[in-house]
């Protein structure tokens, strides 16, 4: 048996050699590093901030970052995060800017949303996990100052987080660092999901420099949450109907060109959210007082059919989840054709809508 032992100021390392080796299969071999904490000093992020793309307007007057989704299926909203950097090494000393942001906390996406394809930097979505980091890229000297000292300074002032001891008047002096260029504006563009959850955000600007260094700061925007559905079907024909037969029209789980398939619905907001219906009595009218029809609904094969009279608005069960689809199913039950109608063709208005549902939780 020989050993071969071999050390460094970064890291040792010894092997064992037996011979003949003889090994089947595969071995675990253990391997380490130490990292080289360098000389000089942190970064220092000063301030950061999430805007729409022009990198200084939000939806809202309220302090930081608030969005809307597009609330169109998928649609995405492109936002943008820009920090300002500094490093009393010197700019040329900041290797890379880099945007880490979080989804909520708490909050599970579910099967049915998708993750796009720049988002694979976790495992899984939801449930306060990374979304991907990304690069920032430097701003010019006079784009990152009339950024900040202006546009978002002037137009959208509560905007910014900014790091302890930092403000508009140290960054924005006449004789401050951007001015003299040992600080910059750095931006970059990230799309959120039409279906990525409502909720807190948390987004962290990391610097790092040459040796390896950090300096870090971390904020939150918000989703605010929008509750939209579509359907590809624009009408209901329960056909042809005989007295006292409960019918149902069945819906699908395919999404058609409208009114050429079965009924479908999908949840293109960024809440969860249950389905409303509301119906007329499409001429059917009253005897003693009660409707002569009475019509059911439900989403999903799986769930329970609610039943409603006309002109009631009854929730549906179940709830759609973050991008699901599914389908809608319908029923009519008529107990009278009225003699006074006249026609054997009724006609009427079915009222589609929704309301948010609480998220689903992470285990
Ligand atoms: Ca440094
Ligand atoms: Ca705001
Ligand atoms: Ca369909």
């Amino acid at each position: 048996m020989k050993v071969f032992c071999a050390s460094s100021l970064i890291f040792s390392l010894c092997l064992t050699v037996f011979a003949p080796i003889a090994q089947v299969g595969a071995t675990e071999i253990g391997t380490s590093l130490t990292r080289d904490e360098g000389s000089g000093a942190n970064p220092i992020v000063k301030a950061k901030w999430e805007a729409n793309v022009d990198r200084y307007t939000d939806a809202a007057t309220t302090a930081g970052a608030q969005f809307d989704p597009t609330g169109v299926y998928q649609s995405n909203k492109t936002i943008a995060i820009c920090a300002i950097v500094a490093d009393p090494d010197g700019l040329s000393d900041i290797n890379k800017v880099y945007a880490d942001v979080f989804y909520p906390v708490g909050i599970a996406v579910g099967e049915h949303h998708v993750k796009l394809d720049d988002q694979d930097g976790s495992e899984g979505a939801g449930c306060g996990l990374l979304m991907q980091e990304d690069s920032l890229a430097r701003l010019t000297k006079s784009e990152g100052y009339n950024l900040f000292c202006d546009s978002v300074k002037n137009h959208n002032n509560n905007l910014p987080t900014f790091e302890d001891g930092y403000d508009y008047d140290e960054i924005c002096a006449a004789d401050g660092e951007l001015m003299k260029e040992t600080a910059a504006v750095y931006c970059a563009e990230k799309d959120l999901s039409y279906e990525d959850p409502s909720g807190s955000y948390r987004t962290l600007i990391l610097a790092q420099d040459k040796s390896g260094k950090d300096g870090t700061l971390d904020n939150y925007f918000t989703y605010r949450p929008m509750t939209a559905f579509e359907t590809d079907f624009s009408m209901i024909s329960y056909g042809n109907v005989k007295l006292n037969t409960h019918k149902i029209i069945n819906g699908d789980l395919t999404w058609n060109v409208m009114d050429q398939g079965k009924a479908s619905v999908r949840n293109v907001g960024n809440t969860r959210l249950t389905m409303k219906v509301q119906q007329n009595d499409m001429g059917l009218g009253k005897t003693d007082g009660n409707w002569n029809v009475k019509y059911d609904g439900r989403v999903g094969s799986d769930a329970t059919f609610v039943k409603y009279d006309p002109e009631v608005t009854k929730a549906l069960n179940e709830s759609l989840d973050l991008s699901e689809l599914n389908e809608m199913d319908f029923s009519i039950d008529i107990y009278k054709f009225p003699p006074e109608h006249g026609s054997s063709s009724y006609t009427g208005n079915m009222t589609l809508s929704a309301a948010s549902a609480a998220h689903l939780t992470c285990d």
